[in-house]
């Protein structure tokens, strides 16, 4: 017998517990159950308990054949197994991912709520992009036109004015038609605000985070990374992460990988795979071409070509992006137009930069590809409850 906490033997002899009892325990793999018993020690069972039953109720049967091994015998295809996903969930690996990824969240909270940081709440419908891209789902709100939020950016900017260290765990939207191992539609992030503070605070905010909770993981997460075969190669990463800005990374990438990017370009998912060869940990990479960063990002001050925005990589996944952001309205208008924006669809976002706003800086980190880092499941949709993608809707 399973339930939350495990395997449970049930012993049942005849002679002891009775013929109506024997038999209701003729049952079916996943019928649903209630039994009531004495416990008694039993070295050679699963916890070293066996529960001798004195009552059976049956609650509810499933069919004798099921759609998916949930055993893990036979590997079931990913989406034949998406399909059926409650019954997929019920596999020991799989729940060690979303237990894990249950103390990850806790130990989000408790590690950014001792230092100080509120929680947030922001929208998830909208009248306007957030940030600008094509990437946004339009939905019908009422008689207008509305969309799904693709990132808390703009709200969690306005609310650092007022909250000052601010984070938030939320679901975004990206209608983005890429059909790989790392992208969903509907995506779960933290999202973090800092004022008085530049991208270097937040890298250290960052990485002191990461080390927080991977020691948490590898606390409280044993028997998970062991059912995933992750507790030899869990890795609790040392602080700080190094940090090679664009530029040293394109150079990188040249002298041991022989692969030349141009400066300006866009660091491609092949010459991720080569940088992961190099650095296989966590790496952030600050200092990017402006052209390559969103309209808030801050542009640095010596050379305006060149941003204050910053990614943090594992190996070869990007988990974050963040930098310092524009606090001047005059400028953030600006740099809308520079990125072809209008300044007038963003008016009740610029309005907030006109009560005194604070110098400050933020990043945002999808949770689905934490838990890649952390289990080692290949794919991101393996990472999510009911993933979200160009061709799946259901369950
Ligand atoms: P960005 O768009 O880079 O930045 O998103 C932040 C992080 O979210 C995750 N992510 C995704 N995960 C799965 N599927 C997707 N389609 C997907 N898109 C993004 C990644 C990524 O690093 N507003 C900025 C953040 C900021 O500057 O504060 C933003 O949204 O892990």
């Amino acid at each position: 017998m399973q339930d939350k906490y495990g395997d449970v033997q049930v012993t049942a002899k005849k002679d002891v517990v009775g013929e109506k009892i024997f038999n209701q325990l003729n049952l079916g793999f996943q019928d649903c159950i209630l039994v009531r018993g004495k416990l008694k020690k039993f070295a050679k069972a699963p916890n070293g308990v066996e529960l001798i039953p004195s009552e059976v109720k049956i609650l509810n049967k499933a069919p004798e054949k099921l759609p998916i091994d949930i055993t893990g015998v036979t590997d079931s295809e990913l989406d034949l197994r998406l399909d059926n996903r409650v019954l997929d969930l019920r596999n020991p690996r799989n729940q060690a991912v979303f237990q894990i990824q249950h103390v990850l969240l806790k130990s989000i909270r408790d590690y950014l709520c001792d230092q100080n940081f509120t929680e947030i709440v922001t929208p998830k419908i909208i009248g306007s992009a957030t940030e600008g891209g094509t990437e946004l789902f339009p939905i019908m709100y009422f008689d207008k036109e509305a969309f799904l939020s693709q990132s808390a950016q703009l709200y969690k900017e306005q609310l650092v004015s007022d909250f000052e260290k601010v984070f938030e765990l939320g679901a975004c939207y990206r209608a983005e038609k890429s059909r790989t191992k790392r992208h969903l539609c509907e995506i779960y992030t933290l999202d973090l605000e800092i004022a008085f503070a530049d991208q270097h605070d937040v890298m250290n905010v960052l990485e002191n985070l990461i080390h927080y909770c991977h020691t948490q993981i590898k606390e409280k997460c044993e028997s998970e990374l062991k059912s995933l075969k992750r507790w030899e190669t869990f890795e609790v990463p040392e602080v700080p992460f190094p940090r090679y800005s664009y530029t040293e990374i394109l150079h990188l990438l040249e002298k041991k990988a022989n692969f030349k990017i141009p400066w300006g370009e866009d660091i491609s998912t092949e010459a991720y795979r080569e940088l992961e060869k190099i650095l296989p940990s966590f790496y952030f990479i600050p200092d990017w071409p402006m052209s390559m960063k969103p309209f808030y990002i801050m542009k640095n001050q010596d050379d305006p070509k060149i941003s204050q925005g910053f990614d943090l990589q594992k190996g070869w996944l990007e988990l974050v992006s963040g930098g310092t952001r524009v606090h001047n309205k005059e400028v953030l208008a600006q740099q809308l137009r520079e990125k072809k924006l209008n300044p007038a669809s963003f008016e009740s976002h610029l309005r907030a930069f006109d009560f005194g706003m604070p110098p400050h800086a933020g990043c945002g980190l999808g949770i689905g590809r934490w838990l890649l880092i952390i289990t080692g499941v290949e794919d991101i949709r393996e990472a999510i409850f009911f993933p979200r993608t160009p061709d799946r809707l259901t369950p």
